[in-house]
């Protein structure tokens, strides 16, 4: 199949050096709050490692998927979403409304995310934005519909994809990483970053 209208795929959006200093900034700040591999509802720990930047962060735990303003262990606030990705939701995704959470995923070896949908926020008429950095991945993506037809898209370090309109509520996952394609990551892997409006537009 083709990919469902609406999304978006900006190849190279970020140039290497813009990659660089994303990730290390994203790691710096994850320093102070620790991914985690979360417990679905179903209780199987995730193989993507997780932690969150800005107001609001999604978690799951045996209670269910959810967005809160502190991080689950610490109890701490979330770190603040970096300009450069606040920037660039502004430029491909809402000019009005910023995002008020940014999960962060990073796999590492053989992790990836099953199919699924993003359905958690509180409006879906805003866009998510996915940011990759290091390591290509295996990304599927198929219809609003779960047993449909999928089609598989390459994401590579510095690549943003947007799901939007029709596309809002694809289902879409992470296949497998492809080890070794980039060297962005201390210690191999890759880093996506999805930014979504998960509140309230107020
Ligand atoms: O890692 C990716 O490219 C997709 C991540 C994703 O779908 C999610 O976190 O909901
Ligand atoms: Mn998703």
């Amino acid at each position: 199949m083709t990919v469902p209208s609406g999304f978006q795929l900006l190849p190279a959006a970020l140039d290497l050096p813009a990659q660089k200093a994303l990730a290390e900034a994203v790691l710096a700040a994850i320093a102070a709050a620790p991914t985690a591999h979360y417990v679905t509802p179903g209780g199987k720990a995730m193989s993507v490692a997780m932690s969150n930047l800005g107001p609001l962060g999604w978690v799951s735990d045996a209670r269910g998927y959810r967005y809160q303003a502190l991080h689950p262990r610490s109890g701490e606030p979330w770190p603040p979403i970096p300009q450069v990705l606040l920037d660039l939701w502004a430029r491909h995704a809402d000019p009005q409304v910023p995002p008020d959470a940014c999960l962060v995923n990073l796999y590492r070896g053989t992790a990836k995310m099953g199919l699924h949908q993003d359905r958690d926020e509180a409006d879906l008429r805003f866009p998510v934005l996915s940011v990759s950095l290091g390591d290509t991945a295996a990304f599927r993506i198929g219809a609003a519909t779960r047993g449909g037809k999928t089609a598989s898209v390459r994401l590579a370090s510095g690549d943003v994809c947007v799901l939007g309109g029709e596309a809002r509520l694809a289902f879409h996952g992470v296949d497998r990483i492809i080890p070794g394609s980039s060297s962005l990551i201390p210690g191999g892997g890759r880093l996506n970053l999805t930014l979504r409006r998960a509140g309230p537009a107020i």
